[in-house]
């Protein structure tokens, strides 16, 4: 899978949607791939206790998005530490940019290096089977590795496969705090797709399971990428 041209690719999609489920499954295909997820950032900022961590905790218990400039700061700040941003770069983001502004910010970035994003995918799940999904994820913190108690189990119960470490739940998976996160994507969503469309890049996968979506994922990035 090497010979393939820089791939450069935004996960779109609800929350419980599958983005970190598809990036698992690409890294370990396209193993010229590296990924970053702003929901995992947050995380592990709010595990170290730093001032990011602390400011963002509210705001993802409460089912709302971190203020853009955050957002934006640390996501460029990772992006020129990781030296993403030349244009031979391979990468893949998940869940940033998620506001119309935050798109702006990324592609002033990105154009000033010649790294465009050069696909922007939306998975495109029925939001009536996502609710279940997220009462069942168990997630290994550190890496970001997410399970799920029926659909994609750990080998030992509870415990993460690599590491044998604890798994635990997110805060915000809960059934009242998630649906406004549902409702948050929903408002958000059209003009970050517009953004992209308008520069031809947007692309939406269909299927109610990872299972259907990702065949075709890998299909879209083969037929784009060789
Ligand atoms: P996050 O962390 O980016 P969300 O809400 O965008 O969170 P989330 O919940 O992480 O997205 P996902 O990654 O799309 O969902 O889904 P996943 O984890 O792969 O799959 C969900 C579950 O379903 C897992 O248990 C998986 O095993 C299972 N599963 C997958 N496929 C199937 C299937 O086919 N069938 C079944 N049965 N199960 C399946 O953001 C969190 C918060 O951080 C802040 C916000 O507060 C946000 O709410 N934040 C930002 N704020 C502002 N701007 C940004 N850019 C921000 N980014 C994060
Ligand atoms: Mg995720």
């Amino acid at each position: 899978m090497n010979k393939l041209r820089p791939i450069r690719i935004l996960l779109l999609g609800a929350p419980g949607s599958g983005k970190g489920t598809q990036t698992s499954r690409l890294l370990k295909q396209f193993n010229q791939l590296e990924s970053l997820s702003s929901g995992d950032i947050l995380r592990s900022q709010i595990d170290a206790g730093s001032e990011i961590g602390k400011e963002a905790s509210d705001y993802i218990s409460r089912g709302e998005l971190v203020p853009d400039s955050t957002m934006v700061s640390l996501i460029t700040n990772h992006l020129k530490t990781s030296n993403w941003l030349r244009p031979e770069s391979n990468w893949l983001l998940d869940g940033f940019p998620r506001t119309y502004n935050q798109a702006l910010k990324l592609d002033e970035a990105l154009q000033g290096n010649q790294a465009n994003l050069n696909m922007v995918v939306e998975l495109d799940v029925d939001q009536k089977v996502i609710l279940q999904r997220i009462e069942n994820r168990w997630i290994h913190p550190s890496s970001g590795r997410v399970y799920n108690l029926d659909y994609d189990p750990p080998k030992v119960p509870f415990k993460d496969d690599i590491t044998g470490e604890p798994l635990v739940k997110r805060k915000d998976d809960t059934v009242e705090v998630f649906q406004k996160r549902l409702d948050q994507y929903n408002k958000t969503i059209e003009p970050l797709k517009e953004f992209y469309n308008q520069k031809n890049i947007l692309y939406s996968i269909e299927g109610n399971t990872s299972d259907i979506i990702y065949p075709k994922l890998q299909q879209l990035i083969l037929n784009k990428f060789t």
